[in-house]
């Protein structure tokens, strides 16, 4: 396609999908009469598990009561810190059958990180485990915040913390009165259901507004581009990738749970409970990111027997090389090998790789209603080029967020004119429309498809006593993809070691934003005249 404004432009070979235009609750349930008995979510840890009939239930009485017990009405934002477990759809559902938007927090954060989302999203209600409480209530006292705190016992021996709520007094089903759920008002599915964090093409994380319609949209996106005999209602999916993340959220749980999938969930990716989740309970469609599947290849006890329910893999939110797909189907021959392409801005899911696809170095093509473009990267015109030339990706749909909240700089600095998402990633399309991603011009590093915002590291760097600036880049790293490093300039007369920095930052980051690519002490951070860093220069002359 041609226009005079948008220059060459990509359409769908889809047919343009309907706009649900409802609350995403009720989307997720449309056919949930046709699977209520069979189990929506089991713990791979301790096998407590919920039916549908349960999941829908438990969802309601936790609707109710936020409403009736705490006033929690729509717009309020109710913040989920959990790691993956049956509760998690019944918090998120639960709390967006009542009208409230969730704000999904990573359950690894430290408190410091976690403040900084109860600030932004200024939640009203938070959910989180037992082991986590401590850090929960740091956190808002970090954020100078008081709010409820609900918290999900793993099992009805383990004890409730003092000053904690207990999660299933709230989902219980007795002496619920269904009848009190009062709609929201003035509400439409175009208004926010969802804010995850993400730091977009530069800088801090931002809070992006997901809505209803987003999110929707992009289930049915996903939906009509798997192959037909890809999800059956019986069908098992370990879910290890975490739901905070949008890939875990949308293409995991939320899409699945909509098809009637069983979840078997892993609060954490370890060896032994992933081949659990694979082996005794038969997973047989597995999302994953690349650092999986090359566990899987590589890992000796992760047999093709182990793996032998398994028929459906799709990996996404990283790069991964046409050799390791090649080897994985090597391996587990009984596989279909898929991959999408997307980004948090975009509920996620962009790109997606079609029915019997064979050419593993392309992200594959667009999912239905959704355009794309490829602008030049000097940034001299924002008109598309056409079929093999390179350039920044840019795209929109109805699955691209309206915008970063309380951000009108950042929104005006990723969208261009015609409501174009701007990626931030540097792609073509060959004649047959198919996509390839060669690089990524922003400056967000990625570590086993997690984000990890160059300029967050910085500021914790920019705190330490000893340092007078810092920047930080992503080298490339084998398992991982990438690993963050820093180059430092102390201020004078300081000496410092290396691994006295790397402590400093471990202890206020979560794990994997940890400087593992190593720090770099220099005289000066190169910079342009206007002092915005010159993260191209510097990640040529450190990177080696
Ligand atoms: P965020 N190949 C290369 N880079 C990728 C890929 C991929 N397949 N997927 C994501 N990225 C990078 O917000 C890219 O730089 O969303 C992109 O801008 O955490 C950035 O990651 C976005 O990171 C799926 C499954 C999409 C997962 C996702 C991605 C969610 C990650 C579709 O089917």
């Amino acid at each position: 396609h041609y226009s005079a404004e948008d220059g060459y432009y990509k359409t769908s070979p889809y047919d343009p999908i309907k706009i649900q235009n409802m609350p995403l609750h009720e989307y997720v349930w449309r056919d949930f009469k046709k699977w209520e008995n069979s189990t929506a979510a089991v713990c791979v840890i301790t096998d407590r598990q919920y039916t549908y009939a349960q999941l829908r239930d438990a969802c309601a009485a936790f609707a109710v009561r936020l409403q009736t017990k705490f006033k929690l009405f729509n717009p309020d934002i109710l913040a989920i810190c959990l790691p993956n477990m049956p509760e998690y759809p019944i918090a998120a559902l639960g709390a967006i059958e009542a009208g409230l938007a969730v704000t999904t927090i990573n359950p690894i954060y430290t408190p410091d990180e976690i403040s900084r989302q109860l600030t932004f999203s200024n939640a009203k209600f938070l959910v989180g485990s037992v082991p986590g409480y401590a850090t929960l209530r740091e956190a808002c006292r970090l954020a100078g915040k008081q709010m409820p705190i609900a918290v999900v016992r793993s099992s009805e021996t383990e004890l409730l913390p003092a000053g904690a709520i207990d999660f299933f007094e709230l989902i219980s089903t007795e002496n619920v009165r269904y009848d009190e759920l009062c709609p929201p008002k003035d509400a439409t599915p175009d208004d926010m259901v969802f804010l995850p964090f993400s730091s977009g093409t530069t800088g801090l994380p931002k809070g992006v507004v997901l809505s209803h319609n987003n999110i929707s949209s992009n289930c049915e996106q996903l939906q009509d581009a798997l192959p037909i005999d890809s999800l059956q209602f019986q069908d098992t999916l370990p879910a290890v990738l975490p739901f905070f993340h949008i890939y875990g959220l949308t293409v995991v749980m939320l899409s699945k749970l909509g098809q009637g999938a069983r979840l078997a969930t892993l609060p954490a990716f370890k060896p032994d409970d992933f081949i659990k989740a694979l082996d005794t309970y038969k997973g047989s469609i597995l999302n994953l990111v690349p650092p999986i599947a090359l566990f899987m290849i590589n890992h000796p006890k992760l047999t093709k027997d182990v793996a032998s329910a398994l028929r459906v893999v799709m990996s996404g939110a990283a790069p991964i090389g046409q050799n390791d797909v090649e080897r994985f189907l090597h391996k587990f021959p009984n596989t279909r090998f898929m991959q999408g392409y997307g980004m948090t801005e975009a509920s996620p899911v962009i790109l997606m790789t079609p029915e019997g696809n064979t050419r593993y170095a392309s992200t594959g093509v667009l999912p239905g209603s959704t355009e794309a473009k490829i602008v030049p990267l000097d940034g001299t015109d924002a008109k598309g080029v056409g079929a093999g030339v390179t350039g920044e990706l840019c795209v929109r749909g109805p699955q691209v967020m309206s915008g970063y909240l309380n951000n009108p700089e950042a929104n005006e600095l990723t969208f261009f004119p015609g409501k174009w998402l701007r990626t931030g990633d540097v792609a073509f399309y060959d004649e047959d429309g198919f996509f390839y991603i060669t690089d990524r011009m922003k400056e967000l590093i990625k570590v086993k498809g997690f984000q990890v915002p160059p300029a967050e590291l910085e500021a914790v760097l920019r705190d330490h006593p000893k340092i007078l600036e810092a920047a930080v880049f992503g080298i490339p790293h084998e398992l991982n993809g990438e690993a963050p490093r820093a180059i430092v300039v102390l201020r004078q007369n300081e000496t410092a070691t290396a691994e006295e920095i790397a402590a400093y930052v471990a202890e206020r980051v979560a794990h994997y934003k940890k400087l593992e690519g190593g720090i770099i002490f220099v005289d000066e951070v190169p910079k342009n005249p206007t002092g915005k860093i010159l993260r191209k220069d510097i990640k040529q002359k450190y990177s080696d």
